[in-house]
């Protein structure tokens, strides 16, 4: 009996050694050491036995069992290291390769220019300034010095409703952002410093309108302010927002009915290889002109009108195509494009979200 019981541990020991699997362990483990295994049998043995011959024979039962069960333990140890071993060898994570394509947004050229705009404006301490894109009449119009037969006011310039407001005033859609200032005006009182972009309305389509368009006006209302502040403003800001500083501007006589004097601005170009590039003297030979902005000193009706006093408080504003300056700068060539809301065209377009304008880093994009 003790050679059948050394024959049949050496022969389960060997089993354990060759086993290769959780569960071809655990067959052997049953073998042996289950309520019907061999060990658990020879265990058995020991109540009949006498107390000299369990005495001997007890220690070697034992043995055998702690042996069985110690050599299953660590198979078992040896199979789990093995098996972790070949997940974390084909569980690699290589991290050279290139991130992978998924699809993204990006930020619109004219959400882009705005923000360059805001960047520009707020450090000359400027704030942004927004308000309705539906208006009454009286905020888009008549307190703007636009009085009833103004050509403006006509149904194919001005998307209007077809019911009036309580007050009796006829609803449309803002045809320009001076509404906005005309209401921060009355609300903020004077001295202001604002800037006003936003979406504007007009009955008016073709290749270079589209019946709704960006624009961004400018408002300054303080003490004893001239044309000279204008015109150190515009240019500043014009410096700043096309990164050269070789702006030229020429400011010419024009007529608003907001503005007094009102004064139309160009911006001088030049021909860089076919291409007509901002900056530099407009009257040199191969350069010229660009009309870009309307602006002008604040009408003093227009200042009475927002609740203001003319004789105590002066002060310039302006107003121009967000979209068009967009195209200028990033060179988009057609306009109705801007709106189709084309994935491709803003694949190519558009700018990373990361890709912030910041006076120290550049207010222009890097793509
Ligand atoms: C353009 C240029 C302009 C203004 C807008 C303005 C706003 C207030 C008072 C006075 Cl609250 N003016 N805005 C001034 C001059 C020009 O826009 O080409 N408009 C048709």
């Amino acid at each position: 009996m003790a050679d059948d019981t050394d024959t049949r541990l050496s022969d389960t020991l060997g089993a354990i050694a060759a086993s290769e699997t959780g569960d071809a362990l655990e067959a052997i483990r049953i073998e042996a050491l289950g309520k019907k295994g061999w060990v658990s049998a020879l265990m058995k043995t020991l109540g009949g036995m006498t107390p000299e011959q369990r005495q001997s024979e007890g220690p070697k039962i034992q043995g055998t069992r702690a042996q069985v069960a110690d050599a299953i333990a660590a198979r078992k140890a040896a199979l789990a290291d093995a098996a972790l071993d070949a997940r974390l060898a084909s569980e690699t994570l290589d991290l050279t390769l290139p991130a992978p394509h998924t699809p993204k947004g990006s930020v619109h050229p004219v959400s882009q220019v705005m923000d360059e705009l805001a960047e520009i404006f707020a450090d000359m301490g400027f704030s942004v300034a927004t308000g309705p894109e539906i208006e009454d009449d009286w905020h888009n119009f008549t307190a703007l010095n636009m009085a009833e037969t103004h050509p403006a006011r006509a149904m194919h310039d001005t998307f209007y409703f077809p019911d009036r407001n309580a007050d009796g005033n006829r609803m449309l859609l803002r045809t320009h952002t001076s509404p906005v200032q005309i209401r921060a005006m009355k609300a903020q009182g004077a001295p202001i410093r604002i800037i006003a972009p936003g979406r504007v309305y007009r009955s008016d389509s073709d290749a270079t309108h589209t019946p709704m368009f960006h624009q961004v006006e400018g408002l300054v209302i303080d003490r004893d302010i001239h044309l000279g502040h204008l015109k150190w403003t515009l240019e500043t800001f014009l410096k700043a927002f096309f990164e050269r500083d070789d702006i030229v501007l020429r400011l010419r006589p024009s007529y608003f009915p907001f503005t007094e004097p009102s004064v139309e601005v160009d911006v001088g170009w030049q021909d860089v290889g076919g291409k007509r590039v901002l900056g530099g003297d407009g009257a040199a030979p191969g350069h010229g002109w660009m009309e870009l902005l309307g602006s002008g000193m604040v009408n003093r009706r227009v200042i009475e009108m927002a609740g203001l006093d003319p004789d105590e408080w002066q002060g310039f504003a302006w107003g121009l195509g967000v979209d068009r300056l967009a195209m200028l700068k990033y060179g988009m060539d057609d306009l109705r494009a801007f709106f189709d809301g084309d994935g491709r065209w803003l694949d190519h377009y558009g700018f990373g979200a990361f890709d912030q304008p910041t006076l120290s880093g550049g207010v222009g994009a890097a793509s």
